[in-house]
């Protein structure tokens, strides 16, 4: 009977199967957040198994904060569950990352303004003697849900007025004509501190990406200096490799 995505084996026992498949169709997009499953008798049906090992998987499922089960309706894909895929091929914005998911880019603000720079902001953006650097902190969210953080630095003539930053702050940058055209990008992992998992509204300790990001403009100046911190559990980076030749 095994038909379609859900047919798809792999081993251990046959409750355990299904979860993996239905995740899978998570992870794929088959199943989209806040779609809803197959009732339980279609599952029972698709995939030949019993009802009690169907109803084991749901439940699992449930209990792993998957699936929500909502009075009446049956159970259904959460949406605070699913993966962002993100190339690592492309320099893009997490505004214009999120809209090409149909999703709206959000911030909060925990930091805007211009300061005296740190030592290291000085050398990363190769600051002249007395000159200043525009930061801007954010807890940055899709629709209502916390992403990642990020802590932005420009120079100042780059980015004199950092209030200016609404949403994109790239968008801004294009607008007046200093965009970057190159970045160069260190991941890392982390274990979230108290206070940054806190904000990403996960426990402390929890897995996290550190990445490090320098913008270029076409000139070969620095113009970012960004440290973000992405939720674990959120992302999947995918780098398209090609034999070098
Ligand atoms: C991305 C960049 C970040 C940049 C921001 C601009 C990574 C790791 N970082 O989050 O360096 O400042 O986009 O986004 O991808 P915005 O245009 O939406 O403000």
């Amino acid at each position: 009977k095994p038909d379609g995505w859900l047919g798809r084996g792999v081993g251990g026992p046959r409750y355990v199967q299904l979860r993996h498949r239905l995740v899978e169709g998570i992870e794929t997009g088959v199943l989209r957040p806040n779609s809803s499953l197959p009732p339980e008798r279609e599952l029972v049906e698709i995939t030949g198994l019993s009802r009690v090992t169907v109803r084991k998987a749901i439940q699992e499922l449930v209990r792993q904060g998957v699936i929500e089960q909502r009075q009446g309706s049956g159970s259904f894909v959460r949406d605070d569950v699913v993966r962002v895929e993100q190339s690592l091929s492309h320099l893009t914005s997490f505004t214009e990352e999120m809209r090409d998911r149909g999703m709206q880019a959000r911030s909060t603000w925990l930091e805007r303004g211009v300061f005296r720079p740190t030592f290291e902001e000085v050398q990363a953006l190769g600051l002249a003697e007395g000159e200043q650097v525009s930061r801007i902190c954010r807890l940055r969210e899709a629709e209502k849900r916390p992403m990642a953080l990020e802590y932005a630095s420009l120079p100042y003539d780059i980015l004199p007025n950092p209030v200016e930053v609404t949403t994109s702050l790239y968008d801004l940058l294009h607008k007046s004509g200093n965009h970057p055209v190159r970045a160069v990008q260190k991941i890392s992992a982390i274990n979230l501190e108290a206070e940054d998992a806190e904000l990403l509204q996960v426990a402390e300790g929890t897995a996290g990406l550190r990445i490090l990001r320098r913008s270029y403009l076409s000139s070969g100046r620095v113009i970012e200096l960004t440290r973000s911190i992405f939720r674990g559990d959120a992302y999947d980076f995918v780098a398209d490799l090609r034999l070098s030749t």
